[in-house]
């Protein structure tokens, strides 16, 4: 079902508060898949801070009205009057209470957003801008009530009602149905509203908070998952306990709850203690996830608990205010995640991430600040931006203040906003006045886009012994934003002996030398810091920890890579090494070349990686992450236009030639790791696995590799071993990859989650002719273009994940992927939109690509009807025309 609004430009600067406050609601839902009544009694008061209005605005869309009334009285036609996206109430006086009743029809409700039904059970997603789908409301975060929620339902079709809150009464009624009314005591926006109605089996844990607090836990699943839950438990304790030690943030009600649902928009939802998931992100077993679902897991339970103090007690004002609440919870749960298994691995896949997705985002048609400025539909700005790129901004201020000094402005922030809906800048003031520190210049990083870079230097005056440091700053103009400011840059930074031994670090003007770490600011266009008593030119370590979100440019050595890569105490700096002597060989010396049969490597690098699996000190994990080639996207990054065939080939070749020179190497290290020990999910065990598989996707480089990764997948008890095994038969183009995926089918056909597996390894195998396949399994039995995760791991993955197989050179990849979207969009425009930005990068690509995608993105603009979520993609992709 479509939107019927007109797409219209929202602006931050035209906030204006809401002028009606609301005192209370009750909600009576009467439950019923075709057509469900909502009764709304809203109890308002003139808003005395507000600007004054006589009318009441309450936004809703797609329901049907079937009474509104004043104080007990029906009103009149000329009382009020309603549109496709509103609702009028004329000449109100300064209280008055209305009740509206509605129907809704959570069956032809394909979008997901609102109430809607999966499998058999139904449910709600109010996230941004849901509940006026549900009926008509202040539908906007900074109008905040208490909720009294009534659900009656068929009891034997919907056993279990949920909302918000706790059970106040409940009974039955004649005709088999019954009722439940919850009560939510703590004031919330309409968006963290939430309703579950069906027949859920449930796993319940319990868990009693610092000030003695009995919660009770439970994670509720369709009854053929129960045995599925019991890592989601887990995690939502450890979650709990973590907020109260790290955060000292307790739980403050005496229900949790969490559903599960194959059938969601997006990860997870934190509505206040009735959690909603998808799927993907609870169930796990074994046999069926792998370990980096398991990690995605506890991720993802850990953002959603935290959410409850970052985001339900402390709300947006508005919603270009998102990252408020984002990026303050994306870095909590990074904390949370480094707290329970590895910092630095977690560091790493972080910044691998966000430089890989958020860089090309912020240099791109899309590019944003963290705190928007304008938008046409507001789901669009769930980005990597405004999640990704705000933890960063959020993690500047705990390397600037320490971990004291930001938990005392979390304290401050918490005293001074509990039950409000705030800003960006409330929470910059309280991190300032907590610390007594002016933090002005650093506000620029909520209203600055793009990626700023970092350009490095360096004397060394052997006489003098003392090494300057010289570092500059400049931000690329983006779409939009031309002019940029300098920014306030903490840099990390060490020094290393050429043996590899760090430096103590004393500035020019200090007096003694208190670490070997420093936190340099760079605050201006220009500046150089000058260390003393260095006797011998040092190795600069540069960017420690990934201080900032910033692309660094250094010429570094090959021997300053290899000494950084060996011996640097920042794993970080350790990882960036080896990846940069691996990225030197790709886009240096491969690309471009002819690929000859005898094959030939700097020996940097294949030193570098002699090290590396020869090293039984480090963590399993760093070796493999510092042995995972820079990715195709990263590297297209870094050209100026990017070579798509080229680069895949030189990668691969590259590949080759390491699995080729250091085979024996790669086999001893697999079998080592392969025979090490039974399958657990501890921290330990996954980092064998992952290096183990690594080490399996050189091999399958080479001729012993099919062979290996057949007796993997015959001899597994676990998901991560099965499917490491089955891609690599897969994307290798081995002859038992066709046996291997039929069998694969054949155990795990009516399996949702694995499913998805075995569409993503299909999706993104690097062929050219994998649109292909990809267009022939959208008529497979477990795809629907109805369900959103079928839709990431076929068509999503294909686009997104597949650089080969999407930018084919015919542009059969784009008019595939351009026919999806547009299907899509008539049935669910949020996915679609997120579905059309795999076309956001058009212009990077060689003039013929160029024209295919632009051709595309033009077919989409032009369709009938089309969504607000892809007009808004579409038109500012084509609004970034190159320069020929
Ligand atoms: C971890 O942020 C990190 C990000 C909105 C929906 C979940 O809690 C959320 C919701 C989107 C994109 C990413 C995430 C979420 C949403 C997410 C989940 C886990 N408030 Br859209
Ligand atoms: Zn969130």
């Amino acid at each position: 079902m479509k939107k019927g609004a007109v797409s219209k430009t929202v602006y931050r600067e035209k906030y204006t508060p809401f002028a009606w406050n609301l005192d209370d609601v009750e909600l009576r839902f009467d439950i019923d898949p075709d057509s469900t009544r909502v009764v709304s009694v809203l109890r308002m008061k003139r808003n005395p801070a507000a600007q004054p209005d006589s009318d009441i605005r309450l936004d809703g869309q797609q329901m049907e009205l079937l009474s509104i009334a004043m104080n007990d009285r029906d009103l009149t036609a000329e009382e009020y009057s309603k549109d496709e996206d509103r609702l009028i109430i004329h000449n109100a006086p300064d209280a008055c209470t209305l009740t509206i009743e509605v129907l809704i029809k959570p069956q032809e409700n394909t979008a997901l957003e609102g109430l809607y039904l999966s499998g058999d059970f139904l449910l709600t997603q109010c996230e941004a801008e849901g509940f006026r789908k549900i009926t008509y409301f202040p539908d906007r975060p900074d109008v905040m009530t208490r909720f009294e929620v009534t659900i009656t339902a068929d009891q034997r079709r919907y056993p279990v009602l949920l909302s918000n809150g706790n059970i106040v009464n409940s009974g039955q009624l004649e005709g088999g149905r019954h009722w439940v009314r919850w009560m939510d005591p703590f004031v919330k926006p309409s968006y963290l509203f939430a309703l579950v109605a069906g027949d859920l089996a449930h796993l319940e844990d319990h868990f009693i908070t610092s000030s003695g607090r009995d919660v009770t836990l439970r994670v509720y699943v369709e009854h053929e998952n129960i045995d599925r839950c019991d890592f989601a438990m887990k995690s939502l304790i450890n979650s709990m306990n973590w907020d109260e030690e790290r955060f000292d943030l307790e739980y403050d009600l005496d229900i949790y709850n969490i559903v599960a649902t194959n059938d969601f928009n997006m990860g997870a939802m934190e509505n206040k203690s009735l959690n909603i998931f998808n799927s993907k992100y609870v169930l796990a077993r074994p046999d069926t996830a792998t370990d980096s679902d398991y990690q995605g897991i506890e991720g993802v339970i850990g953002h959603e608990y935290f959410h409850n103090w970052t985001g339900n007690r402390v709300t947006c004002r508005d919603w270009f205010q998102l990252t408020l609440k984002e990026g303050l919870t994306v870095f909590r749960d990074q904390e949370f995640s480094s707290d329970m298994q590895s910092r630095a691995v977690k560091r790493i896949r972080d910044a691998r991430d966000l430089r890989s997705r958020q860089f090309p985002e912020d240099a791109g048609p899309m590019s944003h600040p963290i705190r928007p400025d304008r938008y046409i539909e507001v789901n669009n700005f769930y980005t990597m931006t405004v999640y990704q790129k705000g933890a960063a901004i959020i993690r500047m201020y705990h390397k600037l203040l320490g971990e004291d000094g930001f938990q005392k402005g979390m304290k401050l922030y918490f005293e001074r906003h509990d039950g409000q809906a705030v800003t960006c800048d409330d929470f910059l003031s309280a991190m300032s006045d907590a610390n007594g520190v002016d933090l002005s210049l650093f506000g620029r990083w909520y209203g600055q886009s793009g990626t700023p870079e970092v350009t490095a230097s360096c004397d060394y005056d052997a006489e003098k012994a003392s090494f300057t440091l010289h570092l500059s700053q400049h931000t690329p103009p983006t779409n939009n934003q031309q002019d940029k400011l300098a920014l306030l840059i903490p840099f990390e930074v060490g020094l290393l002996s050429p043996a590899g031994e760090e430096y103590p670090l004393q500035l020019l003007e200090e007096e003694s030398a208190p670490a070997t770490s420093r936190l340099l600011l760079l605050e201006q266009e220009e500046q150089s810091f000058t260390f003393i008593n260095i006797p011998v030119r040092p190795v600069p370590s540069l960017l420690r920890d990934f201080s900032a979100p910033v692309k660094l440019h250094y010429s570094y050595s090959v021997s300053d890579l290899t000494v950084l890569m060996a011996h640097d105490s920042d794993a970080f700096v350790r990882w960036e090494a080896a990846q940069l002597l691996a990225q030197g060989e790709i886009l240096g010396n491969q690309l471009g070349q002819p690929q000859t049969e005898e094959l030939q490597l700097d020996q940097g690098l294949v030193e570098a990686f002699r090290t590396l699996l020869q090293d039984r000190h480090t963590d399993p994990a760093l070796l493999a992450e510092a042995m995972i080639l820079p990715g195709e996207e990263y590297l297209g990054e870094q050209m100026a236009e990017v070579d798509v065939d080229g680069i895949h080939a030189a990668r691969r070749y590259v590949k080759r030639c390491l699995a080729d020179t250091l085979r024996p190497l790669f086999m001893s290290r697999y079998k080592e790791l392969n025979d090490a020990a039974p399958y657990d999910n501890s921290s330990a065990s996954m980092a064998r696995r992952s290096l183990k598989n690594v080490c399996l996707s050189y091999l399958l480089e080479t001729e012993d590799g099919a062979d290996l990764a057949q007796a993997q997948l015959s001899s597994s008890d676990n998901m991560t071993d099965s499917l490491a095994a089955l891609l690599g038969l897969v994307w290798s183009g081995a002859a038992a990859a066709g046996p291997a995926l039929e069998e694969f089918e054949q155990r795990w056909r009516n399996d949702a989650l694995v499913m998805d597996k075995w569409f993503v390894i299909q999706a993104t195998k690097p062929d050219p002719d994998t649109v292909r396949i990809v267009r022939s399994l959208l008529d497979h039995h477990a795809f629907s273009i109805n369900n959103p995760n079928k839709v990431r791991s076929l068509i999503g993955a294909f686009a997104m994940a597949n650089p080969t197989g999407f930018h084919v050179v015919d542009g059969s990849g784009y008019s595939f992927h351009a026919d999806q979207v547009i299907a899509l969009d008539a049935l669910n425009p949020q996915v679609a939109a997120r579905m059309a930005a795999a076309f956001n990068p058009w212009n990077r690509y060689d003039k013929s690509r160029r024209s295919l995608m632009k051709a595309e993105l033009e077919r989409i603009s032009t369709v009938d009807g089309l969504s607000p979520d892809v007009f808004e993609i579409v038109s500012t992709a084509l609004g970034m025309e190159k320069p020929e």
